[in-house]
């Protein structure tokens, strides 16, 4: 089933110059960019996208972190998206995330682990509406 899901390349990935890598990981892995652009997140647009981890200890350290610099938020298409694309990112914790994957390879904390992904097609709907407009999101 073709699905889309949110992406976004962290700005310790952004730091890194680590964009094409990533994104490079994610068309060899079967999906498709649709839209994509660089910003550069407000602690309260962090704290609005992450609004359901307002109650985690980390919530603070985690906004400061996604709005220390700009980061890479791209529409991603194909098959089981939202697997998909969480297969190739690995676990949470970049320690316990496959060879190869992403956040093994990019991650350097569980929090400063390289990009996101949507983790279900629903939130990945809500997501996507939160950075792009229908004009920014090509149509197939
Ligand atoms: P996910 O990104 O794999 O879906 P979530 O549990 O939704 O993981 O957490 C969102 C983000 O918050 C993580 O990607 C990571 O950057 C950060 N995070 C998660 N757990 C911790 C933690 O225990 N300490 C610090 N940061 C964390
Ligand atoms: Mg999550």
């Amino acid at each position: 089933m073709t699905q889309r899901t949110l992406s976004i390349v962290k700005p310790d990935a952004v730091a890194a110059n680590a964009v094409g890598a990533i994104l490079g990981l994610c068309e060899e892995g079967g999906l498709r960019v649709m839209a994509t652009k660089m910003i550069h997140m407000s602690k309260a647009e962090a704290e609005g996208f992450y609004a359901v981890h307002s109650d985690k200890p980390f919530f603070g350290s985690l906004t400061d972190f996604m709005s220390e610099g700009p980061v890479v938020v791209s529409v991603l298409e194909g098959d089981n998206a939202v697997e998909r694309y969480r297969g190739l990112l690995g676990a949470t914790n970049p320690a316990d995330a496959p060879e190869g994957s992403v956040r093994q390879l990019f991650g350097t904390s569980i929090e400063r682990n390289a990009a996101h992904g949507s983790d279900a097609p629903e939130t990945a709907v809500a997501e996507i509406s939160y950075f792009f407009n229908a004009l920014e999101i090509v149509r197939r």
